[in-house]
Parts: structure tokens; sequence; C-alpha cells
């Protein structure tokens, strides 16, 4: 019988997190090892296919154009750049790819029929190709879908709370309906979060209540340490320490005992030892090569040492699920609607994200 739950209440998870490292730790493990081979990580590459001048406020990001940082931003890459980059991905160990895009949401057209073609390109070098490209419709999913992918990535960033705190340009209704339009189709669903954003443990809870309680649960689940980035209203925030990671990692691996749990963005500022401790802990997914989207990620031959030194595989892509048929471009069964996804635009006030927009345009004008 299956031991995923869908009922988690944020107090028992509050006690999960909350438990004795140790007892944590064994609890976590235990519950990883029943349903995963603990000796297996799986390794995703990040592609930045079309960065920075995003429209949207998230007070974490690099790439919102309203911020002033230091990034390069490129328009969409070619499908021969990213057919390129995913062989090499390949030839160094990963089994995904997942291509991102610093859009608010898909619209239809040649740079989102460039996309599909991407997805048909990588799936057709057998590996598992993710998407994350802001919010999509329904229609969009099938067509993604179609095209053969395997995941598409939309985190949720936080609880419900604290995430008005940190975006005001989408609501997170808004998250939850592009999940459920991914969750139409055979597509898996990435969903996550990030912490060190200057939430509290409770809001930590909240966003794992409103992960674990979708039915299925998301097949992988990001846990970012925020990446504070100069020029971001976030900048200022200290950087969260390993053991609230590996908390965080644990709590996530006992109430979603099936998920892919990511260590994702942060792995730069924690050492081996760490890292080590959130593998036992029930983290079996990573980001692979020297960059994430923008900012840096340990180099690849680092991350195979240490998963030599740890007796940990990469794992073989299509492990967990078949590889999607891709069906071309002339064969599709959907059309283009050139429907927008709907969405609340709350648009209240975050004080600290206006303060850096007007910052920004002092320093851009
Ligand atoms: N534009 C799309 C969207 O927002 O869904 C896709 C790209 S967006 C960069 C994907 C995710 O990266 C965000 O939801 C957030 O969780 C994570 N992220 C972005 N900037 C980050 C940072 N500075 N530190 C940690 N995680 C970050
Ligand atoms: C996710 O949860 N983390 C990745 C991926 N999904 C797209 C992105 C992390 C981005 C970190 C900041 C940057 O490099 O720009
Ligand atoms: Fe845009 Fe995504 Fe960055 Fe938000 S997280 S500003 S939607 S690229």
């Amino acid at each position: 019988m299956s031991q995923t739950r869908h009922n988690w209440t944020k107090q028992e998870i509050l006690d999960i997190y909350n438990k004795p490292l140790m007892e944590l730790l064994y609890e976590a493990a235990t519950i990883h090892r029943k349903n995963h081979d603990p000796n297996v990580v799986q390794v995703s590459t990040l592609l930045s296919i079309k960065t920075g001048g995003c429209s949207e406020d998230c007070g974490y990001c690099p790439q919102a154009a309203r911020y002033h940082t230091n990034i390069e931003g490129n328009d969409l890459m070619t499908v021969q750049q990213v057919k390129a980059q995913a062989l090499r991905a390949k030839s160094t160990g990963s089994s995904r790819v997942c291509m991102g895009a610093a859009w608010r949401n898909v619209k239809d057209g040649e740079e989102f029929d460039q996309v599909l073609e991407m997805v048909r390109t990588i799936n057709k070098l057998d590996m598992e190709v993710c998407c994350t490209l802001g919010m999509i419709t329904e229609n969009q999913a099938q067509r993604l879908a179609e095209a053969g992918l395997y995941a598409y990535n939309h985190n949720l960033d936080s609880s419900e709370e604290y995430y008005k705190e940190v975006i005001s340009t989408r609501g997170y209704q808004d998250r939850l309906d592009t999940i459920d339009n991914v969750r139409k189709t055979n597509v898996t669903v990435c969903s996550g979060g990030i912490i060190g954003m200057g939430e509290n443990v409770e809001d930590r809870a909240g966003m794992l209540v409103a992960l674990s309680t979708l039915n299925p649960q998301p097949e992988s689940t990001p846990i970012n340490a925020l990446v504070a980035v100069e020029g971001t209203p976030l900048e200022d925030q200290k950087p969260v320490s390993i053991w609230e990671m590996i908390r965080m990692v644990a709590t996530t691996r006992i109430v979603m005992p099936e998920t892919q749990v990511r260590l994702s963005a942060g792995r730069t500022q924690m050492t081996r030892e760490g890292q080590a401790m959130c593998f036992f802990a029930g983290a079996n997914s990573i980001f692979a090569g020297d960059k994430l989207l923008t900012t840096p990620n340990p180099d690849v031959n680092e991350d195979m040492e240490m998963f030599k030194m740890l007796g940990l595989n990469p794992q073989k892509p299509f492990t967990k699920k078949v590889q999607p048929q891709t069906v071309e471009a002339a064969e599709s069964q959907f059309e283009a609607l050139g429907e927008k996804p709907k969405w609340t635009r709350p648009e209240h006030t975050i004080e600290r994200n206006e303060a850096a927009k007007t910052k920004a345009k002092l320093v851009k004008n």
C-alpha cells in the first residue's frame, strides 16, 4: 500500500521539521530507501534559453527587468545551439535538460514553435526534457506533451501568505492553475520553492502543505536556497544555514515519499559534507553544470568527484516513467489557440520590491 498522504496539516509538518535532528534524519532516510535507491541521484542540466528582461516582479529574481542586476540578457536560443548544449550535458552524465525562459507566460507564435522544436530535438537524444516558461494554458501544455516534454517546472516558491511578500504581479492561484493545466496532460509536474527569502518556519511548512496536498503530488520538487543577487529586493538576505536545508529536504522527503527531491540553487555555499547529509535526508536530484540560469553552480567535474566519493550513481533517463513519444509539428493534433493564461494580477505593493525598482531607475538614468 502506498504511504503517500494528501492530507498533511501545517502542524503535522511543523512537528516533523522541528524534530530532534537525528530522529528527523533517521525517519527521512528510512522513507527514502523504501521508495528510492539511496545510491542513485538524478542529474539535470539547466539551460537558460531566453535570459533577462522579464516583466514580473519576483523579489528573488535577477532576470526581472525592473531591477538592476549584472546579468547579460539574451534572445531565444536557436534549436541548434540547444542541441549542442544538450549533447554536452548528456556526455557529462545528465539525464535531463531543463530549459528556462524569463517569461511571465507562454505566448503562441514563432518563439513557442521554436521551443516545441527544441523539445522534440532533445527527446530524440533520449534525454528527459523539462521546460520552465512561466504560466501556460491547457492547450500549450498539450502541445508541449505532444512534442515529447517529460516535465514542466512551475514553483509555488513559498507559502501562500509569504508569496504575497515576494511577488505582486501574479497570484498563488495562478501558479496552481498552471500546475493543474500540466496535470491534464502526460507531462510530469516539477514544483517546489525557495528557502532563505525571510520567510519563517511556518511558511516553509505552508509551502509543503500546498505541494503535498496536490493529488497526485509533484513527481519532482526542487528545494532552492536563495541566491541573493545584488540589485534584487532580496539582495541583503542572509544565507540559510545547512541545518535548515537538511531539515527542509528531510521534511519534504517524509511528506512526499515518492517525489524526486532536488537539491537545487545554493549548492556553491554548501560543503560536500553538508550535501552528503542532504542526500542522506532524501535529496535524490541535483542541477549540474557551472551555471544555474544566471548564477554560479559547482563545476560538473567537482560534482562527479563528490558522487565517486559518496558512491552515488547518476540516474538513467526514463527510470521513473517511460519516454514520451514525439509527434512532429506537421502531424500535430493541436493547433495554437492564441489564448493567454488568465491570471489575477494582484498588483498589491511590496515595499522592498518598489525600493529596488526605484534604485534601479536611478542607476539606469
Ligand atoms: N519565468 C519562469 C517562472 O518564473 O516560472 C521560469 C524561470 S524561474 C527563474 C524558475 C524558478 O527559479 C523560480 O520559480 C524560483 O523558484 C527559482 N529562482 C529564481 N531566482 C532564484 C534565486 N535567486 N535563488 C533561488 N531560486 C531562484
Ligand atoms: C528551480 O526550482 N530552480 C532552478 C530551476 N527550477 C529553473 C532555477 C534556479 C535559478 C537560480 C538563479 C539563477 O541562476 O538565475
Ligand atoms: Fe520572470 Fe520567472 Fe524571474 Fe519571475 S522568476 S521575474 S517570472 S523569470
